[in-house]
């Protein structure tokens, strides 16, 4: 098999792109591919600054390092969860990429917030499931650290196996709203907000793993704990056994919603966002969606003290 731009030995085989490359030619490859999807959904310049949300995994920080590579400026942020040996094997990864490419790493434990908000006490105090007040807590600390941190764009590493997942979702329950948001930019709803933006939507987890390891990143292998069993993994199951009859199958089925299908989708527009009467970030409601969880556990932790 030989590389498709070059013509030496090719060591990647990229099935759904019906290609082979070599080392250089596919990291090439991949960088380009990265660039296309910003320039072509304009996500972003070179003038303006990308706070790229990292968890220590193969896609967040493949993506960081594609664009260090291409010359964006960025910035890190990691959001600790508290999650026992996930969480700081994740966190050292994530500090050492850093150092090692001598870019800025901004660090947020959730246990040094509030009064502790490690996602496993906050699942029990709540009663919730870990998930639901994990991903409350990634929005609104995302959010919150682009605004404060004057950036002007938020980038995170949802891959194209994670987008055809969530369409596969979507379609199958036919949320459309949801569908309506479905989108690789997302233009900020109010002006405490920033731009939103997936670079690696139409790049595959086979491609951005190969690109980690080829690259010599070490990151975390081992998922959360607490994936297992999340819907979205049975999704990807589907979805992967499509690929393997069907390579390419992940890449039309999210491109050819994007081009044919998004624009009969219309969002409901985010009437009447106001301030959260806590925390000032943009809210529906009196409290946002963070302060009322943060509410609940503070609630709890009252009434448990009381009792005890
Ligand atoms: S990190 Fe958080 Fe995921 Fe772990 S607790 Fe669930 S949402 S599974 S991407
Ligand atoms: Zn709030």
């Amino acid at each position: 098999m030989k590389c498709r731009r070059c013509t030496a030995k090719a060591t990647v085989q990229l099935r759904s792109h019906n290609a082979a490359f070599c080392r250089g030619c596919f990291l090439f490859f991949f960088q380009r591919n990265v660039e296309r999807s910003i320039e072509r959904e304009h996500m972003f310049t070179r003038d303006e600054r990308v706070l790229v949300a990292v968890s220590g995994g193969k896609d967040s920080l493949a993506l960081w390092d594609t664009l260090i590579e291409l010359g964006y400026q960025t910035e890190g942020l990691y959001l600790g969860l508290g999650i026992g040996a996930y969480s700081s094997a994740s966190q050292a990864k994530t500090e050492r990429f850093a150092t090692d490419h001598g870019v800025a790493l901004h660090v947020v434990p959730l246990e040094d917030e509030a009064d502790g908000l490690a996602i496993p006490e906050v699942a029990a105090a709540t009663r919730r499931q870990p998930c639901a007040a994990c991903g409350t807590f990634k929005r609104h600390y995302f959010d919150r650290a682009a605004r404060d941190g004057g950036f002007d764009v938020l980038a995170t590493g949802h891959n194209l196996d994670d987008e055809a997942a969530r369409l596969l979702g979507n379609v199958l329950h036919w949320q459309l709203p949801y569908l309506a948001k479905q989108q690789p930019v997302l233009l900020p709803t109010h002006p405490r907000f920033v731009r939103k933006v997936r670079p690696l939507f139409r790049t595959s987890e086979y491609e951005s793993a190969t690109y980690a390891f080829l690259r010599g990143i070490d990151y975390v292998v081992e998922e959360c704990p607490n994936a297992h069993g999340a819907t979205q993994l049975v999704y990807k199951d589907l979805l992967n056994r499509l690929e393997h009859t069907m390579p390419g199958s992940k890449l039309a089925f999210v491109t050819d919603f994007l081009r044919r299908a998004h624009p009969l989708f219309n969002a409901a527009p985010d009437a009447g966002l106001g301030e959260c009467e806590r925390c000032g970030m943009p809210s529906a409601g009196e409290l946002c969606g963070y302060c009322r969880l943060v509410a609940e556990v503070e609630r709890r932790r009252h009434a448990t003290a009381a009792h005890s």
